[in-house]
């Protein structure tokens, strides 16, 4: 029988392939899922995780302790898949020059500048970013807006806990995210595909959210070049180009910040951009999605949630019309 797993990690059956029997049947173990609670999921999410970390081992270690209040119960996409498939246009627009081109990127000595409406502006480096909160790891569900998905184990802490530091005044209403722009660095700034450096930018509630995760790892080690390192921003409910890599600088606005997309093709990707099934790009269908390292010619795809199932987050935008503000 066909199955798909729901947000939480319960496993459903597609209902137009399944007999009433197995539809009882399901309910049963859906039941005793239910009954066997948190604790199951952790030791499967566990087994999945052990599975995906098995390929690694280039980058230094970093210990996290699972959040598993933050964590989708979906299996880890293969290390090789989250680090050979990528989005960086600094680095190239096919999705495997990132991989091949950001070696170049020298992410040591690194420091994120924290600036505009805070009463306590300050730089920090590395080392003060990896000690600012206890890191967690949070196997999130990452959506492209272009109809991929990928399933990744992030090391890092809640960006609120960066927010609170700074101390924010209360003009901030924004949060703007500057990636770096070095053409000796990175082959693909210069490129005419978008505007340099590429900024990206929340509402600051949004951005105290403790989903919004400040991200320093993934899959138990540091980040990967091609993944944003050393530093980048995994807003899990929002498209994957949201989610800018490589930051060098965080603003904190009064105005809505202009972002690389949204200047480069306005009508196409909105301020927000929340993943929402029911708003269509004006070129495609987000109604649903392909899972990377599912997609043999046979494979399902799967249908997109409201959020990308991160519903926690739906009071940020009560009241809102979300086909205005896609
Ligand atoms: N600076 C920068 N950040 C970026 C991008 C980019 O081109 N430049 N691409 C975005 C897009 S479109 C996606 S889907 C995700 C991909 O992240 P991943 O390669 O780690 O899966 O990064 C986002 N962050
Ligand atoms: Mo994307």
């Amino acid at each position: 029988m066909l199955i798909q797993r729901s947000p939480n990690g319960i496993e459903l059956p597609f209902s137009s392939e399944i007999t009433p029997r197995a539809v009882f049947e399901s309910r049963r173990e859906f039941i005793k899922q239910m009954a066997l609670g948190t604790m199951a999921g952790g030791a499967l999410l566990a087994m999945a995780q052990r599975e995906a970390f098995a390929q690694t081992g280039e980058h230094p270690k970093l210990a996290a302790k699972l959040n598993p209040a933050y964590s989708s119960m979906d299996k880890p996409s293969a290390y090789k898949d989250a680090t050979t498939y990528n989005n960086f246009y600094e680095f190239g627009t096919d999705k495997s020059d990132p991989a091949q081109n950001a070696a170049t990127l020298k992410t040591r000595p690194w420091t994120v500048t924290i600036e505009g409406e805070v009463k306590k502006p300050m730089t920090l480096d590395m080392d003060a970013l990896l000690k600012l909160a206890p890191l967690e790891e949070r196997v999130y569900r990452l959506r492209c807006v272009e109809g991929w998905s990928m399933v990744i184990p992030w090391v890092g802490y809640s960006l609120s806990e960066l927010i609170k530091k700074v101390e924010p005044t209360g003009n901030a209403k924004y949060v703007e995210f500057v990636s770096l722009a070095d053409k000796k660095q990175m082959p693909g700034v210069g490129s005419r595909v978008l505007t340099w450096p590429y900024v990206e930018g929340l509402r600051i509630d949004e951005a105290n959210h403790p989903l919004a995760l400040l991200t320093l790892g993934m899959y138990g080690e540091t980040l990967p070049n091609q993944n944003g390192a050393p530093v980048r921003i995994v807003l899990p409910w929002k498209y994957g180009f949201k989610s800018a890599k490589s930051i060098v600088k965080i603003r904190f606005v009064k105005e809505q910040p202009r972002t690389a997309w949204n200047v480069s093709a306005p009508s196409e990707y909105g301020f927000y951009s929340n993943v929402n099934p029911n708003v269509d790009h004006p070129r495609w269908s987000q109604a649903s999605e392909r899972r990377i390292g599912e997609d043999s010619f046979f494979a399902r795809k799967r249908k997109t949630l409201m959020f990308n199932g991160y519903n926690d987050v739906a009071s940020l935008y009560s009241g809102m019309d979300l086909k205005k503000f896609f």
